[in-house]
Order: C-alpha cells, then structure tokens, then sequence
C-alpha cells in the first residue's frame, strides 16, 4: 500500500538523469515506484540523489572533535592520539554515549548520509566489568538511530588483545574487550533488536589483526550467519604492517586475504598501505574497501592506492570514522585529491574519456557502501529503500549547475550546504536543512559536551 509520493524536478535514477520524477513509497519505506514526467506528490524542487551509506562510524569519537589538533610534548602520530581517544573513550556513559551518538547521527543525515555502519566497541563499563546487559552500548546506539531516523548496520567490535600473537590488551582498552562467548552473546541479543526493523542490519567487526587471533575470529566467524558482514581495519599505519611482517612473516591485507575466507561480505577499512600484489588480491576478493579520506588525513595514515584498486575491479565505500568531518562531499573530495597530490594529475579517478569525475566517485560508493552494509539503497529505484539527498541549485554554490555538473560542484566545492532535504526509510527527516528533531538532539548533546570535555 503506497504511503507517500515524492515529485522531484529532477533526479539521478537508475536510468540516469531524470525530470519530474514522483517516487511512490510503501509503508515499509521502500520504493513501489518510479514514474517521470509526473506531477503529483509531495513537490521537493532541487536536485535528487539517492543518499550515501557512511560505512564507517566511532560514533563516540563525535565528542573529541578537535581536541586532539594541539601538539604534545613529542612527535605527534596516530599513536598519540588513540591515547588521547581512549581518555575520552572511558569518559562515556550510557546515557552519554546515546546523546553524542543521536547528534553525530542528525549530522549525518544533514550531510546526505541516510544510513550508518557502526563500528561499535565501547561494551563495557568503565572499570571494564559489563553492563548487567552486555549490549547495553550498542544498544544505546540503535536507540540514537531510532531517534535520528537513520538507517543503521550494527557491527559490533571483537576485541581481545592488545597486539599481534594474542598480547594482553592493556588498561584503556578494559572496555572493548570480549572473548567468543560473551561476544556471540552480544550478537544475538542484538540479532533480536536488528530484525525487529526495516531500517537495521546486524555484521560484526573484528576490531583488526592486532586486537584479535585468527583462531578467535574463526571461532566467532562460525557462531553468525554466513552472510553476516564484516569488517576489519587493516593497515592504516605503517607500524602495524611491519608489526604484522615481524610477527608472522605477511603483511596485514596479504595475512588476511592468506588466512581467511575474504569475499564481497567482507570490508576492508583503510587497506591503506598495500603491496601491488595486496591491492590486485583485495580488490578480486570482492571485498569492498572502506575508505575514511578524511579522518585518514587527520591522523597522518597515508594514500589509498585508489586509482589501481578500481582499475582492478575493487569496490569502494566511504566513511566518517572519527567525525573530524561528516560529510560525504569532502570525503570524497579527499579521495580524489589524493591521488591528484601524489600523481600531479587530474580527474584521477573518473571512469573514463569525458565521464564526470563526482558522478564516477559517487556511483562507486553508492554500489559499495549498499552492499558492505547490506542495504537496500544506493539506487532511486523500485525495490530498494527510499533513501535520496536532494541538492539545492537555487543556493549561490551551486548556481546554474544541473546533472552531472551539479555532482562535480556538490563535491568539489559547496559541500554540505548544497544538502537541502534528506528521506531516509521513506521518512522525510531533513526538511530546508533542518532535521526534524535537531533542537532536542542537539540540546542533550551540548549539556553532554559540557559535562565531559
Ligand atoms: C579506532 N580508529 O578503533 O577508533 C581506530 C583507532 C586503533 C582508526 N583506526 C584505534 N581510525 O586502530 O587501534
Ligand atoms: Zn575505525
């Protein structure tokens, strides 16, 4: 049964560019139908997209922004500042985590993102014994979805150790750590809450090679469903490939792809640091990489050798990470330039003679980011969800821009401003700019801020 219709002057569907488009939408949010040259339904003038799937969120990193940008008594690394993250990190309560969660989550959508992939690790209190529910946190963090009215995958964290072999996690990791059993406990309380909605997925997220062994990532692997996703950092710093080379004579993507079973259920996030050899394996496993332009700039991490990956067949998604910047325009803006400072070139990753390089850089994530969340997103067509950013062409940023122009100028220089109405689910939550429940959600989250940093 229809529940609502969205008319768009114009939109980027699955048969390209299209004018007067009116979405029809059932009550389960998902698209019945997608007709053009109509002019019925709710009018949204402006330029519609179908929304992104920010693949790769701390949500708890939202209440450090900016406070890790002054430099310490020594060189500052990526080190220095998972310290400073593991001081706020024990800060959390439940309560706090939801508020910061909620606001990280509205930022999201007004920046176009209309689904997250949580990649969740704060389980226990802070002393580090649980909660009395041991999903209590990743609880809290579908209860923010819920109140922000973003679709979300949950990818709850296995972390056990502090280092490769299986070293003793240290002091500030007490709340992140589960061994098989307590984590597959976690999963199906949450197996439970994620099915009870259209909007939710549940993956798990083996924290990365460092923080798990593969003896207990096999044991966990073979206690959730085969087609569970999963996601792995690898290799975003240089210290953790030498590290893994040390330990066990492979680099960490050769490790993974050598050891385990990798396939399009899998995400790589970061694989910054490859050999030739790595990124041709990664990118025929079919695992997607999650890519985090941004927060891998922030911390110093280094080049995702993008331009070989996608020529190889890779499949990219992109992610907020540690929210230093949530917007998927700059995100991929970074990804692009990149490749450009490191080759001295241009339009390096547009996907051929005369393509546009936003339009390129956009269908590459919307197709990865769909399918390392399992989503059924990433299209403004019939069977996926109504999910679509509308961007605004009367905003000075974006003057006389249309179709393809429009992407390129969104991504490259206007940013989230262009970002005008967002629906996600079918529901209409950005409505000129504002989300629906911004006040509230922004009030919990300023006392929390306050409180805590
Ligand atoms: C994280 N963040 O888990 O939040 C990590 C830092 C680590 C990024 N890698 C901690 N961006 O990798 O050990
Ligand atoms: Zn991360």
């Amino acid at each position: 049964m229809t529940q609502g219709k969205f008319r768009f002057t114009l939109a980027l569907t699955s048969s390209g560019w299209q004018k007067d488009v009116v979405v029809s939408v059932d009550k389960s949010g998902m698209i019945e139908s997608v007709v053009t040259g109509a002019k019925d339904g709710t009018l949204l003038t402006g330029i519609a997209i179908p929304a992104v799937a920010n693949v790769h969120s701390h949500a708890h990193q939202r209440l450090m922004v900016g406070l890790a940008e002054r430099a310490g008594p020594g060189a500052d690394s990526f080190w220095t500042w998972r310290e400073a993250m593991y001081g706020f990190a024990l800060k959390l309560s439940p309560d706090d985590l939801e508020a910061v969660a909620a606001q990280a989550y509205v930022e999201m959508l007004k920046a176009g993102f209309s689904c997250v992939g949580e990649f969740q690790y704060l389980h226990h209190q802070p002393d580090g014994s649980p909660y009395d529910e041991p999903a209590e946190m990743s609880l809290r963090c579908i209860s923010a979805a819920e109140q922000a009215g973003i679709a979300i995958t949950l990818l709850p964290t296995l972390y056990n150790y502090s280092g490769f072999g299986g070293q003793a996690s240290t002091a500030g990791q007490r709340r992140f750590v589960n061994d098989a059993e307590h984590f597959l406990g976690i999963y199906q309380t949450l197996k439970a809450v994620c099915g009870a909605s259209p909007l939710r997925r549940l993956g798990i997220s083996p924290h990365s090679l460092r923080a798990v062994t593969p003896e207990l990532l096999k044991t966990v692997l073979g206690g959730i469903a085969d087609d569970a996703r999963v996601h792995i950092h690898v290799a975003e710093q240089t210290k953790e490939v030498d590290d893994c080379v040390a330990w066990s004579g492979m680099r960490t993507v050769e490790f993974l792809l050598d050891r385990f079973e990798v396939s399009s259920r899998w995400c790589a996030i970061h694989a910054t640091h490859m050999t030739a050899g790595e990124t041709q394996g990664l990118a025929k496993s079919g695992a997607v990489a999650g890519l985090c332009p941004t927060t891998e700039a922030n911390l110093g991490d280094g080049i995702f050798p993008a331009d070989t990956f996608i020529k190889q067949g890779g499949g990219i998604a992109i992610g907020s990470d540690s929210q230093i910047s949530i917007s998927p325009a700059e995100d991929l803006r970074m990804l692009e330039y990149s490749q450009r400072l490191r080759d001295r070139t241009r339009n390096a990753l547009a996907s051929g003679a005369g393509a546009s390089t936003g339009r390129s850089l956009l269908e590459a994530v919307l197709k990865g980011g769909a399918a390392c969340l399992d989503q059924p997103m990433g299209a403004i067509a019939v069977g996926k969800r109504c999910d679509i950013a509308v961007l605004d062409e009367t905003h000075p940023a974006m003057t006389g821009r249309e179709g393809d122009a429009a992407l390129d100028t969104w991504i490259f220089s206007a940013g989230n401003v262009a970002v005008k109405d967002v629906i996600a689910g079918g529901k209409h939550v950005v409505k000129d700019r504002r989300h629906i429940d911004e006040d509230r959600v922004q009030k919990k989250f300023a006392e929390t801020v306050r409180r805590l940093s």
